[in-house]
């Protein structure tokens, strides 16, 4: 089931490479200084923003608790899965708390830390490309 949607989907994007006037070529200019706008269709394909990993740092002062109450109030996990992430940080030296578009992931870096700030607690939180 998967597969066939995976070949419809690999088959539809040939079909656009072939026929889009969106691509290299379109807008080429046909003599000396005239642009030619060719495109014959609105874009259709909606680009999927870069998503970022939210990886927590582990350190040896910041209580196991609020850790997972970070993972359930900024990251929205259940308390099971909350734990689950939060030993694995504990005993990995780092874990993966969420999947965000760029600038979602860069404000769940900020509160993390701003509540850790507050809490004086040492948690550190960063970003990386997925
Ligand atoms: N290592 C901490 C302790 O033993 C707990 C901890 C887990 C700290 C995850 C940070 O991201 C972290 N209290």
């Amino acid at each position: 089931m998967n597969d066939e949607l995976l070949r419809r989907e690999a088959r539809a994007r040939k079909r656009d490479d072939q026929h889009d006037d969106n691509g290299a070529g379109a807008g080429r200019p046909s003599d000396g200084d005239t642009v030619v706008e060719r495109r014959t269709r609105p874009e259709t394909r909606t680009k999927k923003p870069p998503m970022y990993k939210v990886i927590l740092l582990n350190d040896d002062y910041t209580p196991m608790e609020f850790v997972v109450e970070i993972l359930k109030v900024v990251f929205h996990k259940q308390h099971a899965e909350a734990t689950k992430i939060m030993l694995h940080v504990h005993q990995n030296g780092m874990g993966v708390a969420g999947v965000f578009p760029y600038e979602i992931a860069e404000t769940k870096v900020r509160t993390v830390e701003e509540l850790a700030r507050q809490s004086e607690f040492p948690l550190k939180c960063v970003m990386e490309k997925a």
